[in-house]
């Protein structure tokens, strides 16, 4: 046959020669086709990320509402929701979370109470997934309790997902005679030296006594439209 004849006329070394020169560029151009393959399918999946980040992008803002037992964060959350407070009564102590909308606000803001008694702390980590803003509140009066607050805090601050994530101090019952001053409530929570490259952190002072109006809550409403914004 024509076709074995043309091969039988080369040299054994020059067959090699041949072979191989026709398998590296065999190799070589299955190899571009696999760059290429590898980089269509790299593409795709950045514009599908975008996508998807834009459709799941929350309007509302999620605000976690943390702190021992006792510091008033319920009280707190009454506050929020109605400012007038009236024929209010003192909060039950929270075992499992509140959830708030605040949907009227631009951004809309859903903040959750999680309850601050020991056994309920271990759960405090399963609720900081998208937390946008961290409202820790200490109970000013209660100096005894701050190394308990203090650990708590930086317990929950080892969690990555909170990296960043600006924190307000909240100093509440400002109402009592001899309640630290937000700054103080800030530095007992070890956090004054805090570098604004690691993260944001403010305080504020609060009442929001049974017995008595609110103080401090409509400050601390614009701190966090401001802070979500
Ligand atoms: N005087 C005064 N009492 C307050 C203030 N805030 C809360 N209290 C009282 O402190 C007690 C505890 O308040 P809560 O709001 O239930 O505290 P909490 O942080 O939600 O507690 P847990 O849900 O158990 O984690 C209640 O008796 C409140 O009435 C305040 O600013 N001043
Ligand atoms: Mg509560």
């Amino acid at each position: 046959m024509a076709s074995s004849h043309w091969w039988a006329n080369f040299e054994i070394y020059q067959k090699y020669a041949i072979v191989v020169g026709v398998g590296a560029i065999a190799s070589f151009t299955a190899y571009l086709a696999y760059l290429q393959k590898q980089k269509m399918d790299a593409s795709n999946r950045d514009e599908g990320f975008v996508d998807l980040a834009k459709d799941e992008e929350p309007t509302e803002r999620k605000v976690l509402m943390l702190g021992l037992d006792g510091a008033g964060k319920s009280s707190l959350l009454q506050g929020l929701s109605s400012e007038r407070g009236d024929n209010r009564q003192a909060p039950q102590a929270t075992h499992g979370s509140n959830v708030l909308c605040l949907d009227k606000e631009n951004p809309p803001l859903t903040i959750w109470e999680i309850g601050g008694a020991e056994s309920m702390r271990k759960y405090w980590n399963n609720f900081v997934q998208d937390t946008c803003i961290l409202l820790y509140v200490v109970d000013a009066c209660d100096e005894l309790r701050l190394p308990e607050s203090y650990l708590e805090l930086h317990k929950l601050l080892g969690d990555d997902r909170l990296k960043g994530v600006p924190i307000i101090i909240i100093a509440n019952k400002q109402d009592i005679e001899g309640a630290l001053s937000p700054l103080q409530a800030v530095h007992s929570m070890g956090l004054d030296n805090t570098s604004p490259n690691e993260r944001k952190v403010l305080s504020i002072g609060t009442s929001a006594p049974p017995d008595a109006p609110f103080g401090g809550i409509n400050d601390l409403k614009q701190l966090l439209i401001k802070l979500a914004s």
